[in-house]
């Protein structure tokens, strides 16, 4: 299975899935686990402080002897430090969210790591690929946290004839119905953040995993569409205050003052009405909390049979 699949080989792992990595919850353990469970475990570098990734990515050298990634978001203050802290520890591939990686890409290919940027229009994919990036993350509007604004069922196919390097399809996809469906749109892996919340190994407060079971198709709201930085999260107290101010014509200023610190609330202080609960539209189907393994062996072994049977039907 996947021996000739291009994100396998240029990563030299089993399967070509990356676990997306979010902000606080994508710690070391769940990134080894979904390593250790022949995907790519992806550590979220958020905002967090340059010491704390460090140690991060550390416990992940400890916990898996198999590939690992960092995600670094380009809007976090500390994202020149954080860059530096994966050049020394040489991590093995770095995925880029929230803007245009352009200024790091030599220093980190200068290192042999693989550059993976996470794009949301067909114009940046195509100028990052003449920069050298190894692969690109078609993220869709689907998914959980930052955005852009494009579906995945339309960016995927459009980046995936635009670039001559291999792409994997973000947002929306968490079961084998997504991944065959991305295959079919002309990727060659996926990114699933979601799924992965609902998880054993994720680290997230039982009040965050217990709203985002409970989500349906329709539990999301895009908050920040003014501020040029749109979000997606489950509609709540903090998410009707916010688009409130946002209707109203709050600044931009104001409209950070009342987000910020709202993501770790509800991830570790488990306060889902006043925090941000960042999940993408896919949670509404998802029941059940897993181990990272039963989730990946599940999702993986179940992509065969989709095709078979999409195949009689087309017959
Ligand atoms: O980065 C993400 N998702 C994230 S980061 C995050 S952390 C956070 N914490 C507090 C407030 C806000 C965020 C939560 N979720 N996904 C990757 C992603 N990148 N989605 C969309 C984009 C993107 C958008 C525009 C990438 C590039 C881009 O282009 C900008 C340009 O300069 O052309």
């Amino acid at each position: 299975m996947f021996e000739q699949n291009a994100i396998c080989r240029l990563l030299n792992i089993k399967y070509p899935l990356f676990q997306g990595g979010m902000a606080w919850i994508g710690t070391a353990e769940l990134a080894s686990a979904v390593s250790n469970a022949g995907g790519l475990g992806i550590i979220g570098a958020g905002h967090m402080p340059p010491d704390v990734l460090r140690a991060e990515i550390r416990k992940a050298k400890q916990w898996t002897d198999k590939p690992f990634g960092v995600n670094i978001m380009l809007m976090s203050p500390f994202v020149k430090e954080v860059m530096q802290v994966v050049v020394d520890e040489k991590v093995p591939v770095v995925t880029t969210g929230a803007g245009n990686p352009g200024e790091y890409i030599p220093a980190l290919k200068e290192i042999g790591s693989k550059v993976i940027p996470v794009v949301a229009s067909v114009a940046l994919a195509r100028r990052l690929v003449r920069t050298g990036v190894d692969a690109v993350i078609a993220e869709g509007t689907e998914s959980g946290g930052h955005i852009g604004e494009i579906t995945t069922m339309a960016l995927v196919p459009q980046i995936a004839d635009a670039v001559d390097v291999p792409v994997i399809a973000a947002g929306g996809i968490a079961d084998s119905r997504g991944v065959a469906a991305a295959f079919a749109l002309g990727a060659q892996g996926v990114q699933m953040g979601t799924r992965f919340v609902l998880s054993q190994e994720c680290i997230a407060h039982d009040n965050y995993k217990k709203i985002v079971l409970k989500a349906k198709d329709r539990s999301t709201v895009v908050t920040g569409r003014s501020t040029g930085h749109p979000v997606r999260v489950i509609a709540n107290k903090l998410t009707r205050e916010y688009l409130d101010c946002e209707n109203h014509g709050a600044s931009v200023e104001e409209l950070e003052k009342l987000g910020a610190g709202k993501l770790h609330l509800a991830t570790h202080k488990g306060d889902v009405e006043n925090g941000s609960v960042m999940i993408g539209q896919i949670a509404g189907m998802l029941r059940e909390i897993k181990s990272v393994d039963e989730i990946i062996q599940e999702l993986m072994n179940g992509v065969p049979a989709i095709i078979n049977t999409i195949q009689q039907d087309c017959q």
